[in-house]
């Protein structure tokens, strides 16, 4: 078989698995990536993620080394603009937000079992090497799918495909098959500004490309494993995994309504759950409520740490039972956040509710032994302070 058929054969694989987007890059190294993303962890904007150390990145922006003799990469999308459901209905419980990649079936498992069928096939019909990767391999699937021309990279540092825009998921299976690769696009975010002004935190820079995950509610929400800085807390509204707001704001593909069927949330509490509900899970409960979502990456205590805060931000004062009740959750990370949390609403509340959650923070604080749940109670005590009464 020539090397177009080749191509051609393998392009119609990828879109038999149900890819929408198929494009091909060449496996050098992506060296203006590579100098990106060092000088990001050098900067520290890559946070605490301990595993993207100078090495992995380094790997990560060469297919060479990702699989021996790799000649191409396949690149491949999926879409999810439409994974969410309409508005709750007004009246109901406070509820959390889930960003919509994660409120459907966990996206690895989706992407893996596609991928590994491709290499497999790959492997098979042409006894070339292919091996295949979605999100955690070591490749860097923006820039990869930029120099594939399966979309550009937007401000907001999200690979934007035409017509989709960054509502697209990546995934990839490099070759030693020399496939003819595909030609970046020749287009760019122009003026528009739009996610820069609608993160929260001010974690995009101002002339964009630039991510700096220490302020991103993305990483604090999914994985960031300790507490959340103080001074954040307030700017996360009511989300609890992820963060789509550079997402919405962005104009490319915002009337994209496709979506992977897999990626539909079950129903409304898998896209915004019940936050008072949350606080009630244990680790078994979590586990049986998140099985084969994307969710379980935050962990149980992840999970009701995000909860008190998007509670504090966003409950009523229906909310304020279960708040006090996480003051004596089993996990100090969750006790901390809970006092921040009900501190917090009682305050946006104000008037009668400040003497009783006052109340339930001392009770707290004259049993608590975590070091940081104390400073964290005492830290909520005085920001009830009496000049905010009223
Ligand atoms: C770690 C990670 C995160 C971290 C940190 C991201 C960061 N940039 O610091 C956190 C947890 C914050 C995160 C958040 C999100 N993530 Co994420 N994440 C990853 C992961 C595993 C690695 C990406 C990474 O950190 N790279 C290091 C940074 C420095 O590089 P980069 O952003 O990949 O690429 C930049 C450089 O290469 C540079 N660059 C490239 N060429 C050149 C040339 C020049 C000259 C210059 C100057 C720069 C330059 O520009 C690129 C864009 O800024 C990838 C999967 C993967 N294996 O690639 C998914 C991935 C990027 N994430 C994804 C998603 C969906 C998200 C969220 C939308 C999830 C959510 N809703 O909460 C948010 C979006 C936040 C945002 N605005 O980026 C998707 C993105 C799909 C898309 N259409 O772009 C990916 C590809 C996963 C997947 N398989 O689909 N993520
Ligand atoms: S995911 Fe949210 S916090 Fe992170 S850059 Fe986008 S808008 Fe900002
Ligand atoms: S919102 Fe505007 S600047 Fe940001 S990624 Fe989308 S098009 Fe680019």
């Amino acid at each position: 078989m020539d090397l177009e058929a080749a191509r051609a054969r393998v392009v119609s694989l990828a879109e038999a698995e149900g890819f929408p987007l198929v494009r091909i890059a060449a496996a050098s190294v992506i060296e203006g990536a590579r100098v990106a993303a060092l000088a990001a962890r050098a900067e520290g904007r890559l946070a605490d993620l301990g595993w993207m150390t100078d090495e992995w990145l380094e790997r990560s922006t060469d297919p060479g080394r990702f699989l021996q003799g790799a000649r191409s990469v396949v690149v491949v999308a999926l879409p999810y603009a439409g994974a969410t459901l309409s508005a709750p209905e007004a009246g109901g419980p406070a509820r959390g937000k889930v960003a919509r990649y994660a409120a459907g079936r966990d996206y690895h498992r989706v992407f893996e079992t596609k991928l590994r069928r491709l290499a497999a096939t790959i492997r098979g019909e042409f006894e070339a090497g292919a091996r295949a990767t979605v999100d955690y391999g070591p490749l860097l699937e923006r820039p990869l799918a930029a120099l594939a021309g399966l979309g550009w990279l937007g401000k907001s540092t999200m690979l934007l495909a035409p017509g989709f825009g960054p509502w697209v998921l990546l995934g990839a299976v490099a070759t030693t098959l020399d496939l003819r690769p595909d030609e970046p696009l020749k287009k760019s975010c122009g003026s528009c500004t739009r996610c820069v002004v609608a993160c929260p935190t001010g974690a995009i820079a101002p002339d964009g490309q630039v991510l700096d995950a220490r302020l991103c509610i993305s990483f604090h929400t999914i994985e960031n494993r300790g507490p959340i800085p103080r001074e954040l807390r307030a700017k996360f509204g009511a989300w609890v995994f992820g963060c789509d707001d550079c997402l919405t704001s962005c104009p490319v593909g915002a009337r994209s309504t496709v979506t992977y069927p897999d990626f539909d949330p079950a129903d409304q509490e898998a896209a915004a759950p019940d936050l008072a509900g949350l606080l009630l899970l244990d680790e078994a409960a979590f586990a049986e409520r998140f099985r084969g979502r994307a969710i379980m990456r935050a962990k149980r205590d992840g999970l009701l740490r995000n909860a008190c805060i998007a509670l504090g931000n966003a409950g009523s004062a229906d909310d304020l039972p279960a708040l006090t009740g996480a003051l004596g959750d089993g996990a100090g990370l969750v006790r901390g956040h809970a006092a921040w949390g009900l501190s917090r609403l009682a305050t946006r509340l104000g008037g009668g509710h400040l003497a009783p959650a006052r109340a339930a923070l001392e009770n707290r604080l004259a049993i608590e032994h975590d070091p940081w749940a104390r400073e964290e109670i005492e830290a909520a005590l005085s920001d009830l302070s009496p000049r905010r009464e009223g």
